[in-house]
């Protein structure tokens, strides 16, 4: 017991010291990206377009960055979990709901694993969602708009990492806790944490014509750690399968108190069967609060509602639907092939890489050869499940993707390397370093039954000397690959903004087509729009001031305004008359609180202004819309609180 102690002190201390990396002298090999003829390879040349859409995770920026491949260009940050000055979202009164949560407002999270709706396996490209991994919430953003629409909040989670995946008809969502904690939450004490605390694994019903998020249930498994998650696929469909580190159950210093048992588990979810039993009415209805959070595109307006109640199921109800399966050793990704057969987890501190057999599996539970259970849950053999191991291929292992052409490529942290291996007979094809500690990696539909195999990009964790120094931090890299070949051939760095956990990435034209153009004025129905100009007016409401503003090239109507008091709250609805692609107007006030508003074609967005000075102050517009945008611009008048100036608005004489 000592000596694993110390063995396994002196391995995280050895892991620890690697992850300072010294590759600077591969990046001098005269090969990959320094070859000459790679710049073709990723020339987009003025005009033309990427042929596939990149969407990467922000990190602990909250958001989601578009970029294409392969030339690495970044297109739009979508704000997410964040708040969003450049576009006012997460400042309007439109859009501040998104951000409501049973903690109250909160304006920031860290977001994790983007994953795109699926139809028959395959990308569909209708939405994309994303975890909040702080407070727990899912999001799912539209891929017409590109703008977030939904947002539901998940209870009886913590540090909610094993998110968020879809199955292949985008039946479910999953979320999955990576903190087990007290469920439901009280006042007891963290010793008592072994036994005691739980890890829900959440399945949110996605409603297959809208995308509309409704937590179906939550099973509330033993207190691991749940640190990443995937569906079954193909043959496994009807499965979703977890690693789990920390089976320990410690509560402090986890480096070394979860690195202790020889092998953690992967925990595969029957969710047919608890479905089934779920729709029979089984499970129970819990006491929780959770926000539920829509934006409409009607009214461009978005709501919040508090839910009350939540439906969990306790394993022990349900024999059957769940096991265990042995995985050396503290696996980090967890990843199924798109014929749904091997399920790869990727033990963080194992030597070897583990490639369970999903046929095995059934196999193993039909004969019931059991090796005990851990709360009830039957624990297979690791022989009995095991398709195989990929010998000694790296350190560090933490992601698995595939091309579809029965190769897998996975990425070790410590060793800073790409590793391509060949499913089945378990052989290493091929190595490439990375520049430098990669963390995960994207092939675009690689989590699909059907990838697209020519490009695979690392995202990575340090960046050192690959770029122009910014003082000390710098922003991550990632990295693309060709991998139609044999051998995976370097072709690109490019930064990313925030840190880039996971990305999911498809050919450009299920998407670009879709892609919306402009707002039409005629299906505005937010409750203060103006869509003419004779709809313009200010209107007081007590201390309250509603300003239904107009904006067209180049001028806001009314632009002159009188009347407003010190202590008054004007509210400027501001809606956005173009009807063409791309012009959007800014609506910026002196003083005011919060943000500007960018509003897109035909989008009413609103503002709130508390004056607090008497004076005559200017408003204008942000965004460089025509020639004439420098004289796109407004004045309010203030005056003192007991003033008896009328409310008056105008425009032009
Ligand atoms: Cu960065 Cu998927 Cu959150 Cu691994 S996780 S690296
Ligand atoms: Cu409108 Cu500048």
């Amino acid at each position: 017991m000592k000596k694993t102690l110390k063995i396994t002190v002196a391995l995280v201390a050895v892991l620890a010291g690697l992850t300072s990396c010294n590759n600077s002298e591969k990046s001098k090999g005269r090969s990959g990206a320094l070859a000459s003829n790679v710049a073709e390879k990723v020339y987009v040349a003025p005009g033309e377009h990427d042929s596939h859409y990149a969407f990467i995770s922000g990190g602990y920026s909250g958001n989601l960055t578009v970029y294409g491949l392969p030339s690495g260009r970044m297109f739009k940050e979508i704000p997410v979990f964040s708040q969003f000055p450049t576009n006012g979202y997460g400042y309007s009164e439109e859009t501040k709901p998104m951000l409501e949560t049973s903690f109250g407002f909160v304006p920031w999270d860290d977001s994790h694993h983007p994953d795109i709706s699926q139809t028959n396996g395959k990308l569909d490209g209708r939405w994309i969602f994303i975890n909040g991994n702080n407070t727990p919430r899912i999001a799912r953003i539209s891929l017409t708009t590109f703008e977030t629409e939904e947002i539901i909040e998940v209870p009886n989670s913590a540090g909610n990492h094993s998110s968020s995946f879809i199955t292949e008809n985008t039946e479910y969502v999953v979320a999955g806790t990576r903190f087990s904690v007290p469920v439901p939450q009280r006042d007891m004490p963290i010793k008592d944490y072994k036994g005691n605390f739980k890890g829900a694994l959440t399945f949110i019903a996605v409603d297959p014509e809208h995308g509309h998020m409704d937590i179906k249930f939550q099973i509330l498994m033993p207190g691991f750690n749940y640190d990443l998650s995937h569906p079954g696929r193909g043959k496994s469909h009807g499965w979703f399968f977890f690693t789990t580190y920390n089976t320990e159950e410690a509560s402090t210093l986890l480096e070394v108190n979860a690195s202790q048992n020889d092998k953690d588990f992967i925990a595969a979810i029957n969710w047919k069967k608890i479905e089934a039993y779920v729709n029979n009415g089984g499970g129970k209805m819990m006491p929780a609060e959770y926000t539920h959070n829509l934006h409409d595109e009607a009214t461009h307006t978005a709501t919040s509602t508090m839910k009350k109640e939540v439906r969990v199921v306790d394993p022990a109800e349900i024999p059957g639907a769940i096991y265990l399966l042995p995985t050396p050793k503290s696996p980090h990704g967890c990843d199924v092939d798109p014929s749904g057969e091997y399920i790869v987890g990727n033990g963080k501190l194992s030597a070897n890489l583990t490639v369970h057999s999903f046929t095995k599996m059934l196999d193993a539970i039909e004969k019931k050869k059991f090796d005990g259970d851990a709360y009830g849950i039957p624990i297979l053999r690791f022989e009995d499940v095991l398709a195989g191991s990929v010998e000694q291929p790296g350190l560090g292992p933490l992601h698995t993707e595939f091309d579809g052409k029965g190769n897998a490529y996975t990425t070790f942290f410590i060793s800073s390397e790409v590793v391509k291996w060949k499913l089945g007979t378990w052989e290493v094809l091929d190595r490439k370093p990375t520049y430098y500690s990669v963390g995960h990696l994207t092939i675009p539909g690689g989590n699909s039954r059907e990838p697209f195999g020519k490009y695979m990009f690392a995202m990575n964790k340090i960046t050192k000397d690959r770029y122009l120094p910014t003082g000390p931090e710098m922003e991550h890299s990632a990295q693309l690959y060709d991998i139609s070949g044999d051998k995976m051939e370097l072709l690109l760095d490019f930064p990313t903004h925030g840190e880039p956990h996971y990305a999911a990435a498809i050919p450009a034209e299920i998407i670009k087509n879709n892609s919306k153009k402009i707002y039409r004025l005629a299906e505005n129905k937010h409750p203060r729009k103006a869509t003419i100009d004779a709809d313009t007016k200010v209107v007081r409401d007590g201390k309250n001031v509603h300003v239904y503003m107009t904006t067209i090239r180049s001028h806001f109507s009314p632009d002159n305004i009188e009347g407003v008091k010190v202590g008054d709250k004007v509210f400027f609805h501001v809606t956005n008359l173009e009807q063409d692609f791309d012009v959007p107007h800014g609506f910026a006030m002196i003083g005011a609180n919060n943000a500007e508003l960018l509003i897109s074609p035909g989008q009413t967005r609103t503002l709130t202004w508390e004056p607090k000075k008497v004076g005559v102050w200017p408003f204008y517009c942000t965004d460089f819309c025509s020639a004439l945008h420098q004289e796109m611009q407004g004045y309010v008048r203030v005056s003192p609180a007991d003033s008896n100036i009328e409310l008056s608005w105008s425009l032009g004489d």
